[in-house]
């Protein structure tokens, strides 16, 4: 069967990557990419593309009806740091958003959908080093507590309605060809940019704060590998644990600096994004994404900071 698939969402860090990716796997015109604002990227606006505001029940339904798509990729967000200053606003766009494309994905019969979770939705009384799959999530950020519960949304849509949902709990993604917007691992891609313009970093987490982080290459990888699997091997309907790498900002700029030995990092005092990640997972235990699909991480810190350099330069 030939597949039609939409990427909601497409502007931003993991759309971009995903719509290259599909796109280059099933054909430019098999995939549409969409988000609420034009692109400006060549990669994304020279296949088809449909302007949604996942918001707007009405003229998502027509998108649904002109295409017909086989597989949706829901990745319209707001992100931890932005949610925290418009709460509402991301309680809104992340629920009602998620909940106006599983009645589309059910009514339409769409064969699978991706949604991602993240790493936020585990909390301050979560076990902090190799957090398990199931434990105490008492997520404090409205990002986090709104992927909690699209989580539960997913797993009921998949129970109560028989929709093939997919999400995978990303951990802080790091890639060369987009931009992240609005989140607390963001330090960890801009350091690389302020690094090759200006051989110096001023980073809003202080130097020892670990978080789960991940190499785009192998982000995609997951998500596509995840999508592929037969369903009956799947047997997280909420959302799978994803490990990637665990560092600090200490270690990650001791990496930097063996290319760039100039490299200066700084510490800024204060910053709210330090309180969420004081509140999130060191590292992560996805012990069951082995099992059930046979995950695997390709890329680590060193493997990740070269290829990072060597594209943006
Ligand atoms: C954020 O920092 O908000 C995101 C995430 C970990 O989900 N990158």
């Amino acid at each position: 069967m030939s597949e039609k698939i939409l990427v909601i969402g497409a502007n931003g860090q993991i759309g971009t990557e995903l719509v290259v990716n599909l796109r280059g796997r099933f054909g430019e015109e098999a995939v549409i990419a969409s988000d609420i604002h034009a692109s400006d990227h060549h990669l994304i606006k020279d296949g088809p593309f449909e302007l949604i505001n996942v918001l707007d029940k009405n003229a998502l339904e027509a998108v649904f009806e002109k295409h017909s798509p086989t597989q949706v990729y829901l990745l319209a967000a707001i992100l931890s740091a932005t949610g925290e200053k418009h709460p509402k606003m991301a309680w809104d766009l992340n629920m009602t958003g998620l909940l106006n494309v599983l009645d589309l994905a059910v009514k339409y019969k769409t064969n699978k959908v991706f949604w991602p979770s993240s790493i936020a939705v585990f909390g301050p009384h979560s076990p902090r080093e190799n957090t398990p799959q199931f434990c105490i999530m008492d997520p404090n950020t409205v990002y986090g507590f709104s992927k909690l519960a699209g989580e539960r949304w997913c797993e009921y849509y998949y129970l109560k309605h028989g929709l093939d949902v997919r999400s995978l709990r990303y951990p802080g993604l790091i890639g060369w060809r987009s931009d992240p917007g609005g989140g607390t691992t963001d330090y960890a891609v801009n350091i690389f940019h302020e690094a090759l313009a200006h051989n110096k970093y001023e980073s809003f987490l202080s130097a020892g704060t670990a978080l789960p982080m991940m190499y785009m290459h192998d982000a995609i990888r997951a998500t596509l590998e995840l999508m592929d699997a037969p369903a009956y091997k799947l047997s997280i309907r909420s959302s799978y644990n994803l490990a990637g790498i665990s560092f600090t900002p200490e270690q990650l700029s001791a990496e930097i600096k063996k290319h760039l030995p100039g490299f200066e990092i700084t510490y800024a005092n204060n910053d709210p994004r330090q309180a969420i990640a004081e509140s999130w997972p060191k590292s992560i235990d996805d012990k069951k994404a082995q099992e059930d699909w046979g995950w695997k991480i390709k890329y680590d810190l060193v493997a990740m900071t070269e290829d990072m350099l060597a594209n943006l330069k």
